[in-house]
């Protein structure tokens, strides 16, 4: 008995010892794979921990370094026979995408929407997020009933998402705005809008804090989201300069 309970401990730790060098030797592996472009996955504008507590370091990690990296492999691969397509900017080739070449529409669909999502995603969260200020409260206002309606509204559409998705505000060249979902990585840039903000309500975007619990996440979320740079997307929006 005492025999077989260390045999069973060596055992067990050498194949979590295994497992645990094969994931180190993966990533930067995976990452070499990766065709060179045109599409980037640009660094996160902050550090992995920069928006905990409400969403955690290694959330932001896979979220960024796996699955956001996968989207933009997946697109590289896809464009590398379509010469026309890998020189188009993303958001046209995500309004134009009927006209894409059939073979990889799908692909574009998926992991271009994706590419797009979480750059936007990125870049409009981030530490210290303020509150909307001038014309971006003023729209907030008139359009979707003030901020604590506005917060109210876009959370509950956000649960109403059932499976994967995405909870938007797509902002029109008059800057008027609205809230709209959208299934899996879909995204309002495939109906030629713009999209001033959009929570990722993925699972994989808050489970290993929240679990199940997408209300408590959705709510938590608006603490990350940075102001300065939602009213800068707002700003662009306006002057026809916001891309995706
Ligand atoms: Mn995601």
């Amino acid at each position: 008995m005492p025999l077989a309970t260390t045999s069973f401990v060596t055992r067990r730790r050498f194949v979590v010892g295994t497992a645990a060098v094969a994931a180190v030797a993966f990533a930067p592996r995976s990452f070499a794979q990766a065709p060179a472009g045109p599409f980037k996955l640009d660094p996160l504008p902050y550090a992995n921990n920069a928006l905990e507590p409400h969403i955690d370091a290694r959330t932001m990690e896979i979220h960024h370094d796996r699955h956001h990296a996968a989207y933009v492999t997946n697109i590289n691969n896809a464009v590398k026979d379509h010469s026309k397509v890998a020189a188009m900017p993303m958001q046209d080739i995500l309004a134009k995408l009927p006209e894409m070449p059939e073979a990889i529409r799908t692909v574009l669909r998926n992991s271009g929407g994706g590419h797009a999502n979480h750059t936007m995603f990125w870049q409009l969260m981030g530490p210290g997020g303020g509150a909307p200020q001038g014309e971006l409260a003023a729209a907030i206002t008139r359009d979707l009933g003030g901020l604590q309606k506005f917060q109210d509204d876009f959370n509950a559409a956000g649960l109403r998402v059932f499976g994967a998705g995405w909870v938007f505000v797509t902002v029109t060249r008059d800057g008027k705005l609205a809230i709209e979902t959208k299934p899996n990585q879909d995204t309002p840039l495939m109906d030629k809008k713009h999209v001033l903000i959009g929570n990722d309500v993925w699972e994989h975007a808050y489970y290993l804090n929240y679990q199940n619990r997408r209300g408590d996440y959705l709510k938590a979320w608006w603490n990350v989201v940075n102001w300065k740079n939602v009213g800068d997307r707002y700003a662009a929006a306006k002057t026809g300069k916001l891309t995706i």
